[in-house]
C-alpha cells in the first residue's frame, strides 16, 4: 500500500497567520512560537504575513479572508480564550473553533487552529512556551505538514 506523509520542510511554502490581540502578552508568545518554528524548517519570511485581529471571534473571517486569496499553502489562527476573563467563554471558544473548522473545509486550505482555551491566565502561559510547549509552535509543525501534504496529494494527481 502506498503510504503519503507530510514533509516538515517550509521553503517554498507560503502561509498567513491571523492572531487575536485580545490577551495580547499570550498571543505574542504564540506568535513568537510560529515564527521560531517556521524558521527553522527553512521558511522564507518574505512568503509570510501576519494580521493582528481584535478578538478570538474575529479571527475565522480573516483566516478565511486570507485563504480565500489563493495565495498561502496555510493559514495559522492564533489566540488565548480564558475563561476567567469572560462570562461567556464558551461562546467564544466554540464559535471561534467552528468558525476555523468551517472555513477549512469551505475554502480547502489548511486553517489550523492554534488558539488556546484554558481556565485560567496561568494555564496559557503555560501552553505559550512559558511551561509545556508553546502551541503556536505546534500550530506552525500542523500547518507545515497539511500544506505539505496537499501538495503531495496534488502531484500524486497530477
Ligand atoms: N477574545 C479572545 O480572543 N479571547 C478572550 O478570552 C475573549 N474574552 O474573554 O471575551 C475574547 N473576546 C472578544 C471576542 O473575541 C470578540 O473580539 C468580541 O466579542 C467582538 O466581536
Amino acid at each position: 500500500m502506498q503510504e503519503i506523509t507530510g514533509k516538515y520542510e517550509a521553503a517554498g511554502l507560503k502561509i498567513a497567520i491571523a492572531v487575536s490581540r485580545f490577551n495580547e502578552l499570550i498571543s505574542r508568545k504564540l506568535l513568537d512560537g510560529a515564527l521560531d518554528c517556521l524558521t527553522r524548517h527553512g521558511f522564507a519570511d518574505k512568503n509570510g504575513l501576519v494580521v493582528w485581529v481584535s478578538g478570538a471571534l474575529e479571527v475565522p473571517l480573516i483566516a478565511q479572508k486570507l485563504a480565500l486569496s489563493g495565495k498561502y499553502d496555510a493559514v495559522l489562527a492564533l489566540g488565548a480564550v480564558i475563561q476567567g476573563e469572560t462570562a461567556h467563554f464558551e461562546v467564544v471558544a466554540a464559535e471561534s473553533a467552528k468558525g476555523l473548522s468551517q472555513a477549512a473545509l469551505q475554502t480547502q486550505v489548511p486553517i489550523i487552529n492554534g488558539i488556546l482555551t484554558t481556565n485560567t491566565v496561568e494555564q496559557a502561559l503555560a501552553r505559550a512556551g512559558v511551561k509545556s510547549g508553546n502551541k503556536g509552535f505546534e500550530a506552525a509543525m500542523t500547518a507545515i505538514e497539511t500544506a505539505n501534504i496537499l501538495k503531495q496529494l496534488q502531484a500524486k494527481d497530477a
